[in-house]
């Protein structure tokens, strides 16, 4: 029986700090009241609690169920197979024989818990630290996955050239010092502000629109690089340069190009912080290949006028600038070059670690950055020890279910894929998140057993053989916090769970009970006693500050905690150019490294030793004409909650809008509101046009995040009827170096679509028998 309607319960989400209160029905939702621009995401959840795409009960694959005594290897999983419903305590029982079975058949390295995914913002129920927990202390270990979908390219190229990707991005220039210091930002990629109202974790309140204003008040002036013109927020008046996709490093060494010839650049700065310069200077000026990047040659390549080039060149070095490059321009093919170019940009205009200035990686990408770390510890799932060592680049997970046993290479070392049997996933969303999903499914048909716990029929949950019903986020009790965020908050239970759902810690704690390794998983605590102990780290340190450090009954009963803010001081970028003897960078040479001799030594052609030009291997062609950025939604985070009343409220006759510009949607004869089917040779979608010179010409945008719904019947390669972009893009790594996904870009046509439109499936549970 679902509650009575009772009081507002403070909680949290990864976009942002919120109350809700249960009606019966549906959540009433209120934004946390300090926070000057709250997310409309928060809209999502109002109707997502008794949504028919919740999953009630653990359900089994019946053609998985229908072999598991036979020959289980055979299994071949797809979408429109049915589920047999069973009790919690069988469907355990079977999940824990067949860990066992594969564990001593194959051994835990058969395993792949890489699990990658947001899951939901509390730091106790976070689904991908409770399975990686579960499989360290409980099963003896698993493959796991490195890197993220959002940093492939950058997470590894940062820290051979600058030093630690969080530091640079979330440590760095905060958005009061671009208020107070900058006068020229250029921003590679944008700032939407639809990416910073989003932070792992949560934030509580969303700062960035109301400092570029400040910004902006103060004379400053915002360049917005990018394809899309609403990169940049309109609080930011910024001027937009519409680039060519894939294109800013060309921009960036023509730039480059200006400030040296014309004796623009910070030599002095250069000398005492870089290595490696004279190198790339040789490159920049064609001392070898005959090719000066100068403004005119990129010109072509950018699509942006030699006159603009140099005269944007000469503006950079008056007053502060701040440089940044957004996660976008590295998901994508060579992805680790714009962020080293964007820093050899920065470090010839000298003013790296500045107030105001320099260059901040990321910055406005996540509500994560421009701010100031408080530097207290969180509370935090220990995740005890991996007893395998075995690890893909995350992104390489179709290529590991494809090849075991084939060498890949990756920073430095060539590695060899596992051979997986049995996939355990918690918290992500794999048909949501991977690229060329009919590979994806090809490749999730090779293990053979899938086991997800989700709170709904994601297609990943509807390709899984053993399915069991987590809770929701508001159906439970946790604990809200970031690094980057001064608010603590008590994420209180508002609904009771749907159906049979179970938190993820019971779900395990119950399996480890069966495994004889229930005490090494819950360490004898219960939900309530692990919040309170996990909670501790951070009291006992706020006590040792002298702050107010409350007892955690007492924080439960206020609902929230205010964490002291840290000093802003501008991270390790501003201790480098301090003393940059005393705090050296964090790289071999303890330099900016413009050329690095640990990349000349890989010796790899798709991540050359200093930032190079190098154009996509996948051009747009006379078939594929259209270049599409599959970019982060603005309605919901990734596919969370797609079928929250926000998400479906901007929907066009159920489909995920796309957007094209009005000359390349009049040539196809496609009008605002049709329906348009976007293909290439990997596969096909439908999706909603909407019409509009925000977007270049030639370019096509269709976010990420609209649920994988395949039509019935077809086999290779099923048309998606709802927009999922991720049956077109490329499964590719950025480089050998950092083997970081390629999302973003592809190349397509599309055409109206004029047959009858199929029905959205999307949000259907699966037959069951
Ligand atoms: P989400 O949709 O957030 O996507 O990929 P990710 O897999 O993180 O999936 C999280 C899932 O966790 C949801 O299905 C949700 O229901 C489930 N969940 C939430 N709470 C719980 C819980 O308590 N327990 C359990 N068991 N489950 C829960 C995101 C990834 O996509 C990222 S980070 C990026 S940056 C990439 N971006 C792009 C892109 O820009 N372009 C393309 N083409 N592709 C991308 N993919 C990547």
């Amino acid at each position: 029986m679902d509650q009575a309607p009772k009081d507002w319960s403070p909680h949290s989400a990864h976009w942002g700090a919120f109350s809700a209160r249960w009606n019966g029905e549906t959540l009433d939702i209120r934004p946390y009241e300090n926070d000057p621009a709250p997310s409309p995401i928060l809209q999502n959840f109002t109707t997502a609690m008794r949504h028919k795409a919740r999953i009630l009960r653990p359900m089994v694959r019946k053609a998985w169920l229908d072999k598991a005594r036979l020959d289980r290897s055979k299994t071949a999983r797809d979408f429109d197979q049915t589920f047999v419903a069973l009790p919690w305590d069988e469907a355990l029982d079977l999940l824990a024989d067949e860990l066992s079975r594969v564990r001593s058949k194959h051994g835990a390295a058969a395993v792949f818990g890489g699990s990658y995914g947001w899951s939901s913002a509390g730091r106790f129920h976070h689904a991908q630290s409770q399975v990686h927990r579960f499989l360290n202390t409980a099963f003896g270990g698993y493959v796991r996955s490195v890197n993220s979908y959002s940093a492939g390219a950058s997470a590894v190229i940062l820290p051979h050239i600058l030093g630690n990707y969080e530091a640079l991005s979330r440590h760095n220039v905060t958005w009061d010092q671009v208020a107070e210091h900058s006068d020229t930002v250029l921003a590679f990629g944008g700032m939407a502000l639809k990416n910073s109202e989003v932070a792992s974790g949560g934030v509580s309140r969303h700062i960035e629109r109301d400092a570029m204003q400040r910004a902006v008040q103060r004379g400053a002036v915002f360049y917005g690089v990018s394809p899309l013109r609403d990169d940049m927020p309109e609080a930011s008046a910024a001027h937009w340069l519409p680039i060519k996709v894939g294109t800013d490093v060309a921009l960036m060494l023509a730039l480059a190009h200006t400030l040296l010839v014309e004796n623009l650049w910070d030599r002095e700065f250069v000398a005492r912080y870089c290595t490696g310069f004279e190198i790339f200077e040789r490159y920049l000026l064609g001392r070898d290949d005959g090719t000066p990047k100068d403004a005119a040659w990129a010109a072509d390549i950018a699509g942006i006028s030699a006159t603009t080039i140099i005269g944007l060149a000469r503006r950079l070095p008056r007053g502060r600038t701040l440089i940044t490059v957004s996660h976008s321009l590295q998901r994508a093919q060579y992805g680790e070059q714009p962020v080293w170019m964007g820093a050899v940009l920065a470090a010839m205009l000298g003013q790296i670690g500045l107030p105001g200035g320099g260059y901040n990686y990321a910055l406005g990408a996540l509500g994560h950055t421009g701010r100031r770390p408080h530097g207290l510890p969180i509370p935090t799932l220990p995740q005890g020890k991996n007893g395998v060592g075995d690890f893909i680049p995350v992104a390489r997970i179709s290529d590991m279910l494809l090849n075991p046993g084939i060498p890949f290479d990756y920073n430095g070392r060539t590695m060899r894929y596992p051979d997986i049997r049995l996939v355990y996933w918690a918290g992500g969303n794999p048909f949501h998140h991977h690229q060329d999903i009919n590979r994806l499914r090809r490749a999730f048909n090779v293990p053979e057993t899938i086991v997800v716990h989700e709170s709904a029929w994601t297609p990943m949950a509807k390709f899984a053989d053993i399915v069991l019903p987590a809770t929701m986020t508001l159906e439970r009790d946790d604990i809200g916090a970031a690094a980057t965020d001064q608010r603590l908050v008590a994420m209180r239970k508002a609904v009771d769970p749907v159906g049979e759902a179970r938190d993820d810690f019971d779900i395990f704690a119950a399996l480890s009970r069966r495994m004889g390794t229930e005490q090494a998983f819950t360490e004898g605590r219960d939900s309530r006693q692990w919040l309170a102990h996990l909670y501790e780290p951070t009291r006992r340190a706020l006590a040792d500050a002298g702050c107010d450090a409350p007892s955690f009954d007492e924080f439960w009963q206020r609902g929230e905690l205010l964490l002291p803010p840290a000093p802003d001081d501008g991270g390790l970028l501003r201790a480098f150019r301090n003393d940059p003897d005393k705090n050296r960078l964090p790289t071999p040479s303890g330099k900016i490294e413009i050329h690095s001799k640990a990349i000349a030594e890989f010796g790899y052609d798709d991540c050359p030793p200093h930032p190079v030009w190098l154009p996509s291997s996948e051009p747009a062609t006379a078939r594929h004409p259209l270049t599409l950025i599959a970019n982060q939604p603005a309605t919901r985070l990734h596919s969370q909650l797609d079928f929250g009343a926000f998400s479906q409220s901007r929907k066009i006759a159920g489909r995920e809008p796309v957007r094209l510009n009005p000359a390349d949607a009049a040539r196809r004869g496609i009008a605002d509101g049709d329906i348009v089917r976007l293909f290439n040779d990997r596969g096909a979608c439908l999706a909603g046009a909407i019409v509009s010179d925000d977007v270049m010409a030639g370019v096509v945008q269709l976010s990420t995040g609209a649920w994988y719904d395949p039509e019935p019947g077809a086999a290779e390669q099923p048309l998606c009827v709802h927009g999922n972009p991720n049956v077109l893009t490329r499964d590719v790594g950025t480089s050998r170096l950092a083997q970081g996904c390629c999302g973003q870009v592809t190349v397509v046509e599309c055409e109206k679509f004029r047959g009858a439109l199929p029905a959205i499936s999307a949000f259907d549970p699966p037959g069951q028998v």
